[in-house]
C-alpha cells in the first residue's frame, strides 16, 4: 500500500510518532511519502520505499501570512496523482486535515478517490484547535476524515467534548521500538556528564510555559538538598531563559546542564535514574513513554493521557498539578533505596511493553485496510 505521511517535521512528539510509524510501515512493505515543509528530523537517510516531498511556499509581498494550507494541499494532489498513492494520514489536524480534505476533493474532481485518516495529538485540539478561530474548520476536517484517531482516551473525550463530532474516534496510543532499544548497540557513557555515584535526574521537551520546567528545577532543588543529583534540562524553548535565570539565583548552574535540543535522546536517557514531567496539559507523554523504554521511571503531574501512560507507584507517579513537594518526595522515594530504584527501573520498561510499535502499529495497519475498503467499496 501506498500512503501519504503529512506532519510537521520538527522535534514535537506529533512529528516524531508520524515518523517512527512512516520508518516502521516501510519495513512492513509499504510505500511511504512524506509531505512537509523540511525533512522530518528522525529520518536521515532515505531509503527504498520511503520518500520525502517538500511544501514549498513562494513569499509574496502582498502576503501577511503566506498561505501554506495552499501549498500544501497542492503538493498533496501532484503527489498522489505521480505515485498513484492509496491513503492520506494526516498528523495533527491544524492545518494538515483541513489541508488534506482540499487535496482530495480537488482530485475527486479528477475522478481519483483517496481515503484520509487523521490522527489528533493533543495541543491541535486542547490548545489551538478549540480556539474559536479554528474551532470551525478543524471540526469541519475531523468530521470528513474517513477515519480519526486520538492518542489516548483522554484526548477523545475531550474533543468530543469541545467539538460537536460526527464520526467515531478511535483510541491508537503512541507506541515506541522496544525491540530497538533492547538491542542497540551504541555505549551507554554516563561517564561524561557525571561521576558514577551522581545519580541523573532529566526533563525533556521544548520548553512552552505548559511544560512548567520551573516545577522542574524546584523540583530538583529539593531533591539535590537530600541527595546528589544532577539535571539535565533537554530541549529548547521560549521559557528557557527563565529556567536559565532561576539556575543562576538559586546557584544550580553546576548541577543543572541546559543540553539543547539534541538527536541523542536514547545516549541521555539508557543512563537516566529519573524522568520529571511536570506538565499542565499533556494528551499522551511520549517522552515519558520515551524514558519508560530505557527503564527510568517518571514523576508526572496527573494530568490528560499521562495517567493511561504511567501507571502510579509502579513505572512512576503521578502528583498534582504543581505540587514540587510531592514530585519531590516521591522522587526522593524512589532514589533514596537502590533496590527501590531498581525495581522501579525494571517496572518503567514493563509498563513501556504495552506501547511496543509492534502491537501498536497492527492497528494503524488495519485502519488503512478498513478505509481502504470502506471508502473504494
Ligand atoms: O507537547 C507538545 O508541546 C508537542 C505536541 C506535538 O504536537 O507534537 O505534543 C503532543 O503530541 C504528542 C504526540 O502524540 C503527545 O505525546 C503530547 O502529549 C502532546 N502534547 C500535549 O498534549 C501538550
Amino acid at each position: 500500500m501506498k500512503i501519504v505521511i503529512v506532519c510537521y517535521p520538527t522535534f514535537g512528539g506529533s512529528g516524531v510518532v508520524a515518523t517512527e510509524l512512516g520508518l516502521y510501515l516501510v519495513k512492513n512493505g509499504y510505500e511511504i511519502h512524506f509531505i512537509t515543509y523540511k525533512q522530518p528530523v528522525r529520518i536521515q537517510n532515505l531509503t527504498r520505499g520511503l520518500h520525502f516531498h517538500e511544501v514549498h511556499v513562494p513569499s509574496y509581498d502582498l502576503f501577511k501570512y503566506q498561505p501554506y494550507e495552499l501549498a500544501l494541499s497542492s503538493k498533496i494532489v501532484d503527489v498522489v496523482k505521480k505515485y498513484k498513492i492509496d491513503m492520506l494520514h494526516v498528523h495533527y489536524a491544524i492545518p494538515h486535515a483541513y489541508a488534506a480534505y482540499m487535496g482530495k476533493k480537488m482530485l475527486e474532481d479528477e475522478g481519483i478517490l483517496i481515503p484520509m485518516i487523521t490522527t489528533l495529538h493533543g495541543t491541535d485540539i486542547t490548545l489551538v484547535g478549540s480556539h474559536p478561530f479554528y474551532q470551525k474548520a478543524v471540526q469541519f476536517s475531523i468530521n470528513h476524515s474517513e477515519f480519526v484517531t486520538a492518542v489516548s482516551q483522554s484526548l477523545k473525550d475531550h474533543t468530543e467534548r469541545i467539538f460537536d463530532i460526527t464520526n467515531e474516534i478511535k483510541v491508537i496510543p503512541n507506541f515506541i521500538d522496544v525491540e530497538k532499544i533492547k538491542f542497540r548497540s551504541v555505549p551507554c557513557e554516563k561517564g561524561q556528564i557525571a561521576p558514577d555515584d551522581q545519580m541523573i535526574i532529566t526533563h525533556i521537551s521544548n520548553f512552552r510555559p505548559l511544560k512548567r520546567i520551573i516545577d522542574v528545577l524546584k523540583t530538583f532543588k529539593i531533591v539535590s538538598e537530600k541527595l546528589n543529583v544532577k539535571l539535565l534540562m533537554v530541549g529548547d524553548g521560549p521559557e528557557k531563559e527563565r529556567a536559565m535565570r532561576y539556575c543562576r539565583a538559586h546557584e544550580m548552574e553546576d548541577t543543572v546542564l541546559f543540553l539543547g535540543r539534541s538527536n541523542q535522546i536514547d545516549e541521555i536517557l539508557c543512563f537516566s535514574d529519573l524522568f520529571l514531567l511536570p506538565s499542565e496539559q499533556e494528551s499522551f507523554g511520549l517522552a515519558a513513554l520515551e524514558a519508560m523504554v530505557h527503564g527510568v521511571p517518571v514523576i508526572c503531574s496527573d494530568v490528560g493521557g499521562l495517567p493511561e501512560v504511567i501507571q502510579n507507584g509502579f513505572s512512576g507517579f503521578l502528583c498534582s498539578l504543581g505540587d514540587v513537594k510531592e514530585m519531590a518526595e516521591k522522587a526522593i522515594h524512589i532514589l533514596e533505596d537502590k533496590d527501590r530504584l531498581k525495581l522501579f527501573k525494571i517496572q518503567a520498561f514493563e509498563s513501556s511493553k504495552k506501547f511496543d510499535i509492534q502491537k501498536v502499529v497492527s492497528h494503524y495497519e488495519s485502519l488503512y485496510k478498513d478505509a481502504k475498503q470502506a471508502y473504494l467499496g
